[in-house]
């Protein structure tokens, strides 16, 4: 790793060529890489994250806001601190939150490196604006996509500005609460038909706009969405408009299963890993067996995966009754859509899929063009999927693109779960590691991939080398693992199920269709996205690496089906759904439930990122936190990330009582709408 003052100096010198050499950024001619190529992650999401503030920084913010709130500084504590870079600026900002353990009121404060006090959201703006200013309202990926096509036309999606949809009703739910489903349902379907109007009407006088310069557009459903295929004076022009929030590169993605690692290295010991003979050997790992046992197979429920390739053999006799789509796929079979469709749904006896119950929708793009995926996806969710898996992707260098921003608002207006494998960029596949887009989007769920060494025990798991983990700044994908290595599923000919090989590609299927497991126990939960991922988040308590909470390349864990079962039926554990918005009461308390010393406890509170705010790829809308109060009203344990749009704690209470998880809000720009929370106690 390159120092920081270093590296400062290096950016500087990189910042000012870049500046010199994208002034009038259209009619110049890329001759090399476009020298910010490197700086990509950083410029738009608003920052590179920096080494950790000093502790005489820490101290200065400790005494800052002692003096500015007329506290004793000894009752303070920083609970979380974040040091980002933003490059248009040239300037770091370290953000601390800092607890007063005597009242239990929180502060923010922003120091930059010459330890002034700093408004960082304020600086957040600067930032786009600026970047804005130099560069137009264009992704940086889509420059990126001019330079290498020698500024030929590119495939882009044009995102208007958006009120967020329709003040939709929402319902509370939590495990005793009276209100039907079919109520719930209702509601949604009320919701959706009034977001598609709503989002129509903004599309219509821009893609008419857009027509009248002579291109041919498409538009989406429910997304403020138009498609086109532009060259970069048009996209200059129409950048200009003032109903555009931004113009983002449409990318060409990819399967995420690993060819390369199909078949075990000969000769090569140290790499060699048995085939996994039967998927059931998953089934087994994540204790879904179990779950099947007691009639929960996802029956009644609708799932879809949206695939990039081909189709799946209608004549595989352990996939009958498929719903295939067959608009964009290719005519050809794939191995990775017939792989991917047995994960969720074999019929094979002794290879069941993790949800061989659900109704299964299939479809996608033959070559993985954005808008393709995108229609089709909005397909699958009119048909009826409220799971919805997506194993491809593209790497965007961590900057949040145009299949994040669609899926945080597919989650966000239509309320369905969608998971996404994490990618395949990890050192043992020779790359730097990053998480690939849409999973780097807030509201789905991003799945990593572990291997489980063929063995149920879970001594030996091990993360995939493969297995994508680097993150957004200041924040922790992927959100889980699941199984993908060495993968035994349905395949395109005779006898119909074999080796598919390994990826993250196979890890996100287990997840799609545990969400079914937990949407068929409570039917409730089919349009509760945040507390399905609450629940799944809860119940990963197979630890496959680092700190047992949450870390880098298994977020909150391996997950397990049968806890993930147990939390929904409300056995040890249980969950909860509210409305929530900007004016909700700062301290609000969501449940309140008996605890029990000596058990260890685990809670997670989820909110979706409103995909209409401004600053939408760098933070959340809402920066909640979580905290676990006891009967005397003590902070027993507390969650309070800076970035991530969910929290988790995990602690063992000292006595048994009454606790109540209290939700803080930090800060609040736009509301959430709702949230979800599970939690899960030990046996
Ligand atoms: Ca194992
Ligand atoms: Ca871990
Ligand atoms: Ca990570
Ligand atoms: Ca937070």
């Amino acid at each position: 790793m390159i120092v920081w003052g270093k590296r400062k100096t290096m950016f500087a010198v990189s910042f000012i060529i870049t500046v010199i050499l994208l002034t009038g950024i259209i009619s110049s001619v890329y001759a090399d890489d476009p020298p910010f190529k490197q700086f990509l992650p950083y410029i738009l999401n608003g920052g590179e994250e920096g080494a950790p503030p000093s502790t005489d920084m820490e101290q200065l913010a400790l005494d800052l806001v002692a003096q500015q709130n007329n506290l004793a500084v000894a009752n303070l504590e920083v609970v979380n601190s974040l040091s980002e870079i933003y490059p248009m600026q040239q300037t770091e900002v370290s953000e601390f939150k800092i607890l007063d353990n005597q009242s239990g009121e929180s502060y923010g404060i922003a120091l930059n490196s010459d330890n002034q006090q700093v408004d960082v959201e304020q600086i957040a703006q600067n930032e786009q604006t600026l970047y804005a200013g130099q560069f137009g309202k264009l992704d940086p990926n889509l420059i990126v996509a001019f330079d290498e096509t020698g500024n030929a036309p590119v495939d882009v999606v044009v995102w208007l500005k958006d009120n967020g949809g329709a003040a939709t009703r929402i319902i509370d739910v939590d495990f005793d609460s009276p209100i039907s489903d079919v109520d719930i349902e209702s509601n949604n379907v009320q919701a959706e038909a009034q977001r598609a109007a709503e989002i129509q009407s903004l599309l219509a006088p821009t893609a008419a706009r857009i027509t009248g310069l002579g291109h041919s557009v498409e538009v989406a459903e429910y997304a403020p969405a138009i498609y086109a295929t532009l060259d970069p004076a048009t996209v200059t022009q129409i950048a200009s408009w003032p109903e555009v929030e931004q113009v983002y590169l449409a990318p060409i993605n990819e399967t995420e299963n690993d060819p390369s690692d199909d078949s075990p290295v000969e000769g090569d010991t140290s790499t060699e890993e048995p085939i996994e003979p039967e998927l059931e050997i998953v089934d087994n790992a994540i204790r879904a067996n179990s779950v099947h046992s007691r009639r929960i197979l996802g029956l009644g429920i609708r799932t879809a995966q949206i695939e990039v390739q081909g189709r799946v053999p209608t004549n595989n006799p352990y996939l009958p009754e498929l719903t295939h789509n067959r608009t964009y796929v290719c005519s050809s079979n794939s191995s990775h859509s017939t792989g991917v469709a047995g994960i969720i749904k074999s019929l094979h006896l002794s290879r069941f899929g993790i949800s061989p119950g659900t109704l299964h929708w299939l479809g996608g793009s033959c070559n993985g063009i954005t808008s393709q995926l995108q229609n089709r996806s909005t397909a699958a969710a009119n048909w009826g999927a409220r799971a919805i898996n997506l194993s491809w992707g593209g790497n965007t260098n961590l900057v949040l693109g145009a299949n994040d921003r669609f899926y945080d608002t597919m989650v966000f207006s239509q309320r369905r779960t969608v998971v996404k494998s994490a990618g395949n960029r990890a050192s043992g596949c020779g790359l730097e590691g990053n998480v690939t887009s849409p999973g780097l989007a807030f509201n789905v769920i991003t799945v990593g991939n572990f291997n489980d060494r063929n063995t149920t025990s879970r001594s030996d798991d091990v993360m995939d080398t493969c297995s994508s983990w680097r993150d957004p700044s200041g924040r922790e994908k992927p959100e889980v693992a699941a199984p993908g290595a060495n993968i035994n599923s349905t395949t395109t000919t005779s006898p119909w199920t074999g080796n598919i090989g390994s990826g993250t590609s196979y890890a996100a299927p287990v997840v799609t269709a545990m969400s079914a497991l937990i949407m068929q126990r409570d039917t409730r939960l089919r349009s509760w996205p945040e507390i399905v991922k609450a629940i799944i988040m809860a119940s990963a308590l197979n630890n496959i690496e680092g700190a047992a909470r949450l870390s880098e390349f298994d977020g909150a864990g391996g997950v397990d089906a049968l806890y993930a079962d147990d939390v929904t039926r409300g056995y040890r554990g249980g969950w909860s759904g509210r409305s929530y918005s900007c004016s909700t009461a700062t301290n609000y308390t969501v449940r309140s439930t008996s605890l029990i010393a000596g058990k260890r406890t685990r809670v997670v509170l989820t909110w979706p990122q409103n995909p209409s705010y401004s600053l939408y790829g760098s933070r959340p809308s809402a920066d909640l936190d979580l905290r676990v109060l006891n009967a005397s009203g003590t902070i027993v344990a507390s969650s309070s990330s800076l970035r991530n749009n969910y929290e988790i704690v995990d602690f063992t209470p000292t006595s048994s009582g009454t606790y109540r998880f209290q939700v803080r809000k930090f800060s609040c720009s736009l509301t959430p709408s709702r949230l979800g929370l599970a939690f899960w106690i030990a046996r």
